[in-house]
């Protein structure tokens, strides 16, 4: 039975009308067949439908549609490039929501070189930022799989991680000022470059990671660092999970802590990448247990990192902790080993119907929790195939789950919940988080019931009431309604 569309209230067409009218045609979309990919996440786990896209130029236009859609009662999901992992900018199948998309916001507004800021609007596009920032001489360092389409507003308002969090911190340590429009329509221009200044308390702090649910990010000051002058990496094959562990403290104290990166994979999963993923190249000749991608940035082009990188691998070769190891002799070696390291995310997809996890534990429980995560689902369901990978350096393990080969895929997915409850157990056992970089979104709403204290919810409840007192900003995403009171 197809369900028939939502019928806007006459009030709600009025609103919608004076909206269209406010962006002008290059504002909105209602064309199904151009809405259709912003109705799915990028899982596809979630499908829903919408009002319609309105797509704001400036900060103005969409205070001015909030105002609107505020007084109307209208529903809001902000959206940037649709990447989320858990479906934080997917609108619910009513089609009684809004979506507004940040991409024509993008404007770098300012670079100051000297201050070590640029100023962004925030539907720029994460590569975009990285790319201007280097043409400053100047590195932002935000990096990850999606940042061909991904926008600073969704890394922000998600708090994205990536591969550099080791070196440079997550999204909200990269920001020293924020311009946010509140859901009545109000405009919070806090865009400040100062990097010392306490004067009360740090919105822009409860904003960043608040995933669409108390504002809508409009502009932000990003930090700039000097741009590293030389990139030393290697691919090497560890002699077991914990020698993980021991190499990321070596190679930290080798480099002076200029250690940017340290992502664990799977060998199969290098195996699994050159099978299904085009371009990519497994460059060993046998398929290691585990594998980790490591790199050194140096300030200086004289090869300094390139030999902390060579001494530390020496090293560890002779204490048994690496059993071998690829570096690559120039940049296009370089990005094809990056390229690898992004490929396994894609072809895990091809082997089947996935559960995905984004946990974190202390980086030097990583293997217990692995081990342990492992024991406990092949106890569950025998012939899974763990898939584990991800920023060992942050504590953070995508541990990533491949159905069984005899499986149906459809069968699979009826574990998904049972499967997730159980790894995030673990995780929490080990004093970690259920959700280290990807958020809350739609996907572990309910998973925060099990993870935080009624005072930590409250808190976040009555926050969320303060801000958006008609419950109007990404309605039922991040923060779950109260437990059901039991006798
Ligand atoms: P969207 O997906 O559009 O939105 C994300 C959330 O932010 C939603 O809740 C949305 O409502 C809200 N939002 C978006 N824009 C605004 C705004 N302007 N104001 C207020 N709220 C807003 N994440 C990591 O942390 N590390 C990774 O390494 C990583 N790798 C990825 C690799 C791939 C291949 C993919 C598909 C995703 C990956 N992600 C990763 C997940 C995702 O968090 C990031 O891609 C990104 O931060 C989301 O940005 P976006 O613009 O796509 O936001
Ligand atoms: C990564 O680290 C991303 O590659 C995506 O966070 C992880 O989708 C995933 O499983
Ligand atoms: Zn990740």
């Amino acid at each position: 039975m197809t369900e028939m569309p939502y019928t806007p209230t006459p009030e709600e067409q009025d609103a919608l009308r004076r909206i269209r009218d406010r962006l002008g045609p290059k504002g909105w979309v209602d064309d199904p067949e151009t809405l259709a990919p912003w109705l799915i996440d990028s899982r596809n786990v979630y499908e829903g439908r919408c009002l319609g896209m309105a797509k704001p130029a400036t900060t103005q236009e969409v205070s001015d549609i909030l105002a609107i859609a505020y007084e109307a009662g209208i529903q809001i999901v902000p959206q940037g490039g649709n990447t989320s992992r858990v479906g934080g900018a997917t609108p619910d199948p009513s089609g009684r929501q809004l979506l507004i998309n940040l991409g024509r916001m993008n404007a770098v507004r300012d670079i100051d070189a000297a201050n070590y800021t640029m100023t962004v609007e925030a539907g720029c596009i994460l590569k975009d930022l990285q790319d201007k920032a280097e043409s400053a001489d100047r590195l932002f360092p935000l990096s990850l799989g999606a940042e061909g389409s991904c926008q600073i507003g969704g890394n922000l308002a998600s708090n994205a991680g990536g591969i550099n969090v080791l070196r440079y911190g997550n999204a909200r340590d990269l920001v020293l000022g924020l311009e946010a429009v509140l859901p009545d329509g109000r405009v919070w221009n806090g865009l400040r470059r100062l990097r010392k200044d306490n004067t009360g308390y740090d919105l822009k702090q409860l904003f960043l990671g608040s995933e669409g649910t108390l504002c809508i990010i409009t502009a932000a000051v990003l930090k700039l660092f000097p741009l590293p002058k030389e990139r030393a990496a290697a691919l090497v094959a560890l002699s077991d999970l914990d020698a993980a562990v021991t190499l990321l403290e070596q190679a930290r104290t080798a480099s002076a802590d200029a250690l940017m990166s340290f992502e664990l994979m799977p060998g199969f999963a290098l195996d699994w990448a050159e099978r299904h993923v085009e371009g990519a190249k497994q460059p060993f000749d046998t398929t290691y247990d585990w594998t980790v991608l490591l790199e050194i940035g140096g300030t200086r082009a004289d090869g300094s990192a390139g030999q902390a990188l060579e001494g530390l691998l020496e090293r560890a070769y002779e204490d048994g902790h690496i059993v071998d190891a690829v570096l690559p002799q120039s940049e296009e070696q370089r990005s094809q080993i990056w390229f690898l390291r992004e490929a396994i995310v894609d072809a895990q997809v091809r082997e089947g119907a996935q559960v995905k996890h984004d946990v974190s534990v202390p980086v030097s429980r990583v293997p217990d929790f692995i081990r342990q995560a492992n024991a406990a689902v092949i106890e569950m369901m025998p012939g899974i195939r763990p898939y584990p990978f991800g920023h060992v350096g942050d504590g953070n393990i995508h541990y990533n789950l491949s159905q069984p080969v005899d499986m149906a895929a459809a069968d699979f997915a009826t574990h998904r919940e049972a499967l997730q409850r159980r790894v995030h157990d673990v995780a929490l056992s080990l004093d970690g988080s259920i959700s280290a970089e990807h958020g809350i979104g739609l996907s572990k709403r309910e998973e925060m019931l099990r993870c935080k204290s009624d005072v930590e919810l409250e808190t976040m409840r009555a926050l969320k009431n303060l801000f958006d007192p008609k419950g109007l900003m990404n309605p039922g995403k991040t923060i779950p309604a109260a437990r059901a009171e039991t006798k």
